[in-house]
């Protein structure tokens, strides 16, 4: 097991989330491996930890000035082993080959852990769309289509969004699609609602976030009624985190961007959070402007000469990291431990550093990790695949009660696993090796491919 971290680090060095989360997964499986040797013989994990298939690309475009731009584009197919690849695509400055490979492995796990048909993929680019007219984000996507066209389709790989790619590029992405293709198929979700898209998908991995933590609670008797909880990022998965902490009666304290965060002892409630999804969604503003317009709340932009984000060090009952990879370090789980906190449940994917987890774990916490916790997004990504496929559309009541039940299922399927396995609570084993028996379990059946 510790020969595949090495075998990893040596032939990718500079791969270190991909190293990261590639050792998390691996220390939890660590006893489903001594169990089945036939899996060490089959080298499953030296198949894991290698993408099926990485499309590296070239993607020139023009700018408002007429100046041309050039952008890397990836796309990292992980695995196929139990359907089509799926999932997201990110537009950012810092995406490279080692943050894609990252989320890819960690979505293998977390979409097997979804009882669904999929497989595991991410894909994105470093283009930075903050700043960027409507226009330029158009000719940005047709440039990125036209060549990932020849990669993607319905039963093949199907991408959606991530940090930097909302409803406005899915839209881009799409229609270069179906020109270049000339067949409208489900090849994207998080599609708008009148050509294709699932209702609930915005809301997904915001609201199983918060029903992963209802259901942390519940082991314990306890509910969400009059909880206070810090929320960071303040994008699509923070907001509808919010919006179902609201509808749970909890009260909610903060949200961040990555200049700063806002503070509001007042609570936001749901016209402050209308103002929220304006600013981010439609004017593209920054979360600054909310404690310009609310007294109640308190700005404080980034330090970066701090060691750890004082966001965290609010007192609270329940923490929802919805930002990015690592924005909690070590001191940040001290401090919320610190104060009290009882619930984290991760909206971003692997949001907490590994020594993070581990205080977390050593003291009780009910800990949720992104891999479980914001599964609900893709999930109900797959329930837009199924209604593309049959032709028809389900109601916001069908979709919202079949992703509580996937929420509830996968928050069973890792509380049992890990009880099983010797970690009672533990949901980071529990998760880890659900998933991970799922995947492999199919990769055995369908022989050396
Ligand atoms: P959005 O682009 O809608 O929002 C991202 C938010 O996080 C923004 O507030 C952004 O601030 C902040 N952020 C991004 N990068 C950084 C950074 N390097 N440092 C500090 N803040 C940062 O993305 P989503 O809400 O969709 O994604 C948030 C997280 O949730 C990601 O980890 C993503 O992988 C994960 N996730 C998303 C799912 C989905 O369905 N969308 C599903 C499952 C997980 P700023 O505007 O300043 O950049
Ligand atoms: O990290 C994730 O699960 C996502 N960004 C959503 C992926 C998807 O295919 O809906």
């Amino acid at each position: 097991m510790s020969d595949i971290i090495q075998i990893v680090k040596s032939k990718d060095p500079t791969e270190k989330e991909f190293h990261q989360a590639v050792g998390e997964v691996m220390e939890s499986v660590k006893p489903v491996l001594d169990r089945n040797p036939e899996y060490g013989n089959a080298k499953i994990l030296e198949r894991l930890v290698e993408p099926e298939r990485v499309i590296l690309f070239r993607v020139p475009w023009l700018d408002d000035q007429g100046t041309i731009q050039v952008n890397r584009g990836f796309r990292i197919e992980m695995s196929s082993a139990i359907g089509p690849y799926k999932g997201g695509l990110r537009f950012h400055p810092s995406v490279n080959l080692g943050i894609l490979k990252f989320l890819a492995f960690e979505q293998v796990f977390k979409n097997a852990l979804t009882t669904l048909p999929m497989g595991g993929g991410k894909g994105g680019s470093d283009f930075d769309p903050k700043g960027k007219s409507d226009n330029e984000v158009m000719r940005f996507c047709q440039s990125f289509m036209c060549e990932l066209f020849r990669y993607i389709g319905p039963n093949t790989d199907v991408p959606a969004g991530d940090i930097g790619v909302g409803g406005r590029e899915i839209g881009y992405l799409f229609g270069m699609y179906k020109k270049l293709r000339n067949e409208f198929t489900g090849v994207l979700t998080g599609k708008s609602l009148n050509w294709g898209g699932s209702l609930i998908r915005p809301e997904a991995t915001g609201y199983g976030c918060v029903y992963f933590a209802a259901e942390m609670l519940a082991t314990k008797n306890k509910s969400l009624e009059g909880a206070t909880c810090l929320v960071s990022g303040s994008g699509n998965v923070a907001q509808y985190t919010v919006e179902k902490l609201l509808d749970m009666k909890a009260k909610v304290l903060s949200l961040s961007d990555s200049s700063g965060y806002i503070y509001d002892e007042s609570g936001i409630d749901r016209e402050k959070l209308e103002f929220v999804k304006t600013l981010k969604t439609i004017k593209r503003g920054r979360i600054k402007e909310y404690a310009d317009k609310y007294p109640t709340a308190v700005y404080t932009p980034v330090d970066p000469a701090l060691d750890y984000n004082p966001l965290w060090r609010h007192k609270a009952d329940c923490a929802f990291p919805s930002a990015t990879q690592n924005e909690v370090n070590a001191k940040d789980a001290q401090n919320l431990v610190d104060n009290g906190i009882k619930v984290v449940s991760e909206g971003a994917n692997m949001p907490t550093v590994p020594e993070g987890v581990d205080i977390f774990i050593d003291k009780g916490i009910l800990y949720g990790p992104g891999k479980a916790a914001n599964a609900g997004g893709v999930s109900v990504s797959g329930l837009e695949m199924t209604q593309n496929s049959m032709r028809l559309s389900w109601t916001r009541e069908e979709v919202d009660n079949r992703l509580r039940m996937i929420m509830q299922s996968i928050h069973k399927t890792s509380l049992d696993t890990a009880e099983q396995y010797g970690k009672p609570g533990n949901y980071v084993v529990g998760a880890n090796i659900a998933g991970f028996v799922k995947v492999v379990d199919a990769m055995m059946d369908q022989g050396l491919v």
